[in-house]
C-alpha cells in the first residue's frame, strides 16, 4: 500500500484536522488485552456526517466494527452536519495518502472539486448511504446504500392499500402532511420523489403541508406542534425518518391525539423505537432503511485498494413492516 514518504504530513493530517485514527484491533475476550490485529495495510479514510439519529449512530458503529474485524486501519471523521468539515476531512485523507476514501455526502451537490483532487491523487472514492450529483461520474468508483426512491414508493403503496375502501366509496380528500429530511440531501429529495411518483396518480391524495425536520426528533416535535395548531384535518403523516416521527408522537400525545388511529403515520428507518410504536398501534407502517453497511463497505474498500473495479450502484436489501404483520420473530433492531 502506498504511504507518504513524509510521516510528518500524516501526523499533521491526523492532529490538525481532528481525524480519529481508529486502529484495527480485535475486541479481546473479557479481561484479556486486545491483541492488535495484523492490519493488511489498507488505510481507509471515512467521512461521516454526524450523529443526528439512532440510524446514523448505528451506521457509524457498523463501519467502525467492520473495519476492526477486517484489519483495516480506519481514519474516521465526524463532520458534525457540516459539508465544509467533510471537504476538509477528505483533503486530509488525501494529504495522508490513504488507500481509499469513503464518505456519506450530507447533501448531494458541491463535491466536484474535492473529488477531482482525490482523483488527481489516484485515491479511489466510495460514496455510501446518500447519493451525489456530479458532472464527472468518473470521480467516484461506486455507491452503496439504500434506495430512497423505493422507500418513498413503499410509503405511498401502503397508503393506497390503507385507504382503498375510502377511495372506492367516495372522493373525500385524504390529506397528507409530509415531514422531510435534510434539505438538499438525497434521501429527502428521493423519498419525496418516490412518494409523489405514486401518490400523484390519485387526485384524492392531497399533500396539504410539507416541511423539513432535518431528520431530527426535536424539529419533528416543534414542527408537529405548530402544524397541529393550524391543521385539524390531517389524515396521514409521512415522516422521512423515525427520529422525527418520535418527535411527532410526543407532540400528538400532548394534544391527546391518538397516533395511528386519528392520524395514520408512515415512517422510514425501522429503528427499534419505531417498531415498538408499530406494535403499540401508534404507527401504521415502518419502512426499513438499513444502516448496517459496514461489512460491505470494507469488502468494497479492499477491492478498490487492490485496484479492482466495483459495481457502480449497490442497493442494500430492505423490508416494509406494516400494522397487522406478525412481528414476533423480528430480531432486535440494534438501533
Ligand atoms: O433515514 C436518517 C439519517 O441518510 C438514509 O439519515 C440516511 C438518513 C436516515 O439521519 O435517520
Amino acid at each position: 500500500m502506498k504511504h507518504t514518504k513524509f510521516p510528518l504530513i500524516r501526523l499533521w493530517a491526523v492532529v490538525l484536522l481532528g481525524i480519529l485514527p481508529v486502529t484495527a484491533c480485535r475486541k479481546a475476550p473479557e479481561g484479556e488485552e486486545a491483541e492488535p490485529s495484523k492490519s493488511n495495510g489498507i488505510i481507509l479514510g471515512f467521512s461521516q456526517i454526524g450523529a443526528e439519529s439512532a440510524w446514523r449512530k448505528c451506521n457509524s458503529r457498523s463501519i467502525q466494527d467492520a473495519a476492526a474485524a477486517a484489519g483495516i486501519q480506519l481514519l474516521f471523521s465526524n463532520a458534525e452536519q457540516k459539508q465544509e468539515n467533510q471537504i476538509k476531512a477528505i483533503r486530509s485523507f488525501i494529504a495522508y495518502q490513504v488507500d481509499v476514501i469513503a464518505f456519506v455526502p450530507i447533501v448531494s451537490d458541491g463535491w466536484d472539486n474535492v473529488l477531482q483532487e482525490a482523483k488527481d491523487a489516484r485515491i479511489p472514492v466510495l460514496v455510501t448511504d446518500r447519493k451525489i450529483n456530479i458532472q464527472d461520474e468518473s470521480l467516484y468508483a461506486g455507491f452503496i446504500g439504500t434506495d430512497s426512491n423505493q422507500e418513498g414508493r413503499d410509503a405511498a403503496r401502503f397508503l393506497l392499500e390503507k385507504f382503498k375502501d375510502r377511495m372506492a366509496s367516495g372522493n373525500r380528500p385524504i390529506r397528507i402532511v409530509e415531514l422531510s429530511g435534510t434539505v438538499g440531501s438525497s434521501p429527502a429529495a428521493r423519498r419525496a420523489q418516490g412518494f409523489r411518483e405514486i401518490i400523484d396518480q390519485y387526485p384524492q391524495f392531497q399533500i396539504i403541508y410539507s416541511a423539513s425536520g432535518d431528520f431530527l426528533r426535536s424539529k419533528g416535535y416543534e414542527l408537529m406542534q405548530s402544524i397541529l395548531k393550524s391543521h385539524s384535518d390531517i389524515d396521514v403523516i409521512f415522516s422521512h425518518n423515525d427520529g422525527m416521527t418520535l418527535g411527532i408522537l410526543d407532540a400528538m400525545k400532548e394534544r391527546n391525539i391518538k397516533a395511528g388511529t386519528d392520524i395514520v403515520i408512515v415512517t422510514i428507518d425501522a429503528e427499534q423505537a419505531a417498531i415498538d410504536a408499530l406494535r403499540r398501534g401508534e404507527v401504521n407502517c415502518v419502512i426499513e432503511c438499513n444502516p448496517k453497511t459496514g461489512p460491505d463497505i470494507m469488502n468494497l474498500a479492499r477491492q478498490l485498494a487492490r485496484g479492482e473495479p466495483i459495481s457502480r450502484l449497490i442497493h442494500v436489501e430492505e423490508a416494509v413492516f406494516s400494522e397487522g404483520d406478525d412481528l414476533s420473530s423480528l430480531e432486535p433492531r440494534g438501533y
